[in-house]
């Protein structure tokens, strides 16, 4: 249904020479050809940041380029508006983990249906490299200078998403074209909320998270007869220590979304929903007695 021709590029990129950003919009536009859906389906939402600026290089679906930090709320009311839609959200580990974490926690112990892919370079790239919250404890630069360098331990995105009630929680690697686009399939089509942490590479401010580190130190946890069902056991590979990442799915279980949970019109979504102005009137009246 979808074609690539539908979804060239509208502007230039400007991403540097070998970032790993590129690996993650090769891997959406894959993942959305292969979806199946009609285009105007699929919305995808941003926050600010390199990684953020993915719908301005991706052609023809709905995509909005939001404020730093904010784009998991301004993509649940989306939902919420057309339960139809499948929203995808693209956000920088600076932009989820430092001033949207709040929402990201909120949003998966509502269980909103719908996907955030991080794109997790461990330094915030746009602003020109200052080290993220998910950046290593000892990582240095220029406002973490040694020593001691970060002077504490990184936000944990798939422990805070385990424990916060996320129903889809998987690891992602930029250099795994093939693994990044089934991970991403199955996130958009799981009901519930869906998290991917993706090792992204940023080739201009971090020289410790390289793609030679990655390629060398991550491994499938498919391959280690892992349960997705356990929470406990999915923790545990969140927290793993060492150097070792794995990656594939950590978590997945069913469980109400938000949209089942609250009042919404039986028929039809929430746009197809007209409020008769004089019911309005009537709450304000009551309101005002
Ligand atoms: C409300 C607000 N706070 C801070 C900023 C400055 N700012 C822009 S991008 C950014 C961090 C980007 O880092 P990340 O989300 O990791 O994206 P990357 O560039 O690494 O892909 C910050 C702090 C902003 N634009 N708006
Ligand atoms: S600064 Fe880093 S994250 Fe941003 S485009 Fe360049 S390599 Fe990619
Ligand atoms: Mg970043």
């Amino acid at each position: 249904m979808i074609t690539p021709e539908m979804l060239e590029e509208p502007q230039k990129v400007t991403w540097c020479t070998g970032c790993g950003n590129f690996g993650i919009l090769a891997a959406l536009k894959k993942a959305v050809i292969e979806l199946g859906k009609p285009i105007h389906e699929i919305v995808l939402a941003s926050g600010i940041g390199c990684s953020s600026k993915i719908p301005h290089y991706i052609g023809g679906v709905n995509s909005i380029h939001t404020l730093h930090g904010r784009p998991i709320p301004i993509a649940t009311g989306i939902h919420l508006a057309n339960t139809n839609l499948d929203v995808i959200v693209h956000t920088g580990d600076g932009d989820c983990l430092a001033e949207g974490l709040g929402h990201f926690v909120h949003a998966a112990r509502r269980n909103v249906d719908i996907a955030v892919f991080i794109h997790n370079n461990g330094v915030n790239g746009l602003t020109k490299g200052q080290y993220s919250p998910a950046a290593p404890r000892g990582y240095v630069s220029n406002t973490s200078p040694p020593p001691p360098g970060a002077p504490m331990d990184p936000v944990n995105p798939m422990a805070q998403a385990i424990t916060a009630g996320a129903t889809f929680v998987a690891r992602g690697f930029s250099g795994d074209q093939k693994g990044l686009v089934n991970l991403m399939l199955e996130a958009i089509r799981h009901k519930g909320f869906a998290v991917i942490d993706i090792l992204q590479p940023c080739v201009t401010w971090n020289r410790q998270l390289t793609w030679k580190y990655y390629n060398e130190h991550t491994y499938a946890l498919e391959e280690t007869g892992h349960d997705v069902t356990n929470k406990f056991k999915a923790l545990e590979k969140a927290m793993e220590n060492g150097d070792r990442y794995p990656v594939g799915v950590f978590y997945k279980v069913e469980s109400p979304d938000l949209a089942s949970g609250i009042a919404l019109p039986e028929k039809g979504t929430l746009k197809d929903h007209t409020t008769d102005l004089k019911d309005v009137q009537k709450i304000i009246d009551d309101l005002l007695l």
